[in-house]
């Protein structure tokens, strides 16, 4: 993982179906937390498929159909870039709480790689690309990974 304070892993993913559900906005930033997230994947030995959703608020329903068809985890990743409506909100809220409602009613893991953000910039700093701080897609991979190995 990367950040401050973040922790060693159980990165084995030997023998795990994981679903990576991305959605469509923002694409240079969701591009690289999907790439960052196929590289973690692929690293742990993990099979993996990839799911486009048009926005982050269509990730719940299609990370819930993934878990239910049998994938042992999903990678959710999104990018939400506040604007000058209360969307952001709608949509950052749906996402999330979305998720978590679907990690509860499935029992199964949600790598949780949705990026609320003031600005494009903010984004950058965390997507894995080259110079940035941090790598939020290999957190979400990771994550989901060692959340299966807990269960
Ligand atoms: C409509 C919308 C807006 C304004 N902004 C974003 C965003 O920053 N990130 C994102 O993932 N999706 C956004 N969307 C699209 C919604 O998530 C959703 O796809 C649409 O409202 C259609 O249901």
């Amino acid at each position: 993982m990367s950040g401050t304070g973040s922790p060693t892993l159980n990165v084995d993913g030997t023998g795990l179906d994981i679903v990576i559900v991305a959605a469509s906005w923002h694409e240079t930033i969701t591009n690289a937390l999907v790439d960052s997230a196929v590289r973690t994947l692929d690293e742990a030995g993990a099979n993996h498929t990839l799911v486009r959703v048009p926005g982050s608020f269509e990730l719940p329903v299609v990370s819930r159909a993934a878990l239910k068809a049998g994938a042992d985890a999903v990678v959710a990743l999104g990018v939400i870039i506040r604007g000058g409506t209360p969307h952001f909100e709608y949509v950052s809220d749906a996402a999330t709480s979305g998720l978590t409602q679907v990690t509860i009613d499935t029992g199964k893991p949600v790598g949780f790689g949705v990026l609320t953000l003031d600005d494009e910039q903010q984004g950058i700093d965390r997507s894995g690309l080259p110079g940035s701080k941090e790598d939020k897609g290999r957190e979400a991979a990771e994550a989901a990974i060692a959340t299966v190995r807990a269960l």
